[in-house]
């Protein structure tokens, strides 16, 4: 109860930041995306993890404030970036009660209508678990997004209980392959062949593969050769600052 108190402070007060995780074209390194990830800053200070205070956002109903607060600020910043030249697709992350709010498509529409950027610069990750839990109604909002011209990502691949043909069944665009299986794919045949094989599935179903949690280069090199088009994790950068990863665009630019 403290911490969700604190919170709804802290959203009024403008303690919660958007931080930026670069995303790399895996055949150049370019950036060309991020993922926008939630920071709890008092005094340039993190007071809480995501870990902790997001499922007590989630619990409370406070995600749908804050997640509204997220949807803005993160079009608004990929719009200002757009302006000064910089077409960088950014992911926001949904969580389940925010998806199956009554009011989320209108704010979606309402944050890219205010920061007048084109909609294909945005793109939301969705949870495998909230996909599956409501059938025929997911698919029809998933639908609606998509028909904004916002594209839609599977977070955490393999992780959840996503079955092969609910793939088709929903207008999915990009699966993330979860950093459970990145981290032990140049050392773990079986996770290789899992990841190598998700690679393979996706592209059979014209749908693009980002791989999170990728710390090395050889992890680097496997993904691609297997084909994976997006790489995302340490090795390339971790959520910054929107500053300092301006600072990262201009530096490759
Ligand atoms: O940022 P990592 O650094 O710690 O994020 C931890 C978890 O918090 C991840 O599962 C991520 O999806 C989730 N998360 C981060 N930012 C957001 C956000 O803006 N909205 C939601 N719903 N989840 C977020
Ligand atoms: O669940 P989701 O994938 O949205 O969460 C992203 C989380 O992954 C964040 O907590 C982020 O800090 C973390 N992360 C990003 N890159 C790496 C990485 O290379 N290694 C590890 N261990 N975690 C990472
Ligand atoms: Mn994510
Ligand atoms: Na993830």
């Amino acid at each position: 109860l403290r911490i969700e108190q604190e919170l709804r402070k802290a959203l009024r007060r403008g303690d919660l930041k958007l931080h930026y995780q670069p995303k790399v074209d895996a055949r150049t390194g370019a950036i060309v995306g991020a993922e926008a990830l939630l920071r709890w800053l008092v005094d340039g200070r993190e007071i809480y993890i995501p870990d902790e205070f997001i499922p007590v956002a989630e619990e409370s109903g406070l995600i749908v404030p804050i997640g509204e607060w997220v949807l803005r600020e993160a079009c608004r910043q990929t719009g200002e970036w757009y302006r000064a030249g910089r077409s960088i697709v950014v992911a926001v992350n949904v969580s389940a009660p925010q998806f199956q709010h009554p009011g989320f498509h209108a704010a979606l529409q309402t944050a890219l209508a205010e920061a007048e950027l084109p909609p294909s610069l945005i793109e939301l990750e969705l949870t495998e678990r909230m996909v599956m839990s409501a059938g025929d109604q997911s698919r029809a909002l998933m639908q609606r997004i998509k028909d904004l011209g916002v594209s839609l990502a599977l977070d955490d691949f393999g992780t959840g209980y996503c079955s092969l043909s609910y793939l088709k069944y929903f207008p999915i665009d990009a699966l993330k392959i979860d950093r459970t299986f990145v981290r032990d794919i140049a050392s773990d045949a079986d996770n290789a062949a899992i990841t190598d094989a998700i690679i393979a599935m996706a592209h059979g179903l014209d749908m693009v593969v980002v791989a999170e949690g990728v710390e090395t280069p050889a992890q680097a090199e496997h993904l691609r050769e297997a084909g994976c088009s997006l790489l995302q994790g340490f090795l390339f950068g971790p959520a910054m600052p929107a500053d300092e990863f301006e600072r990262q665009l201009v530096a490759e630019a």
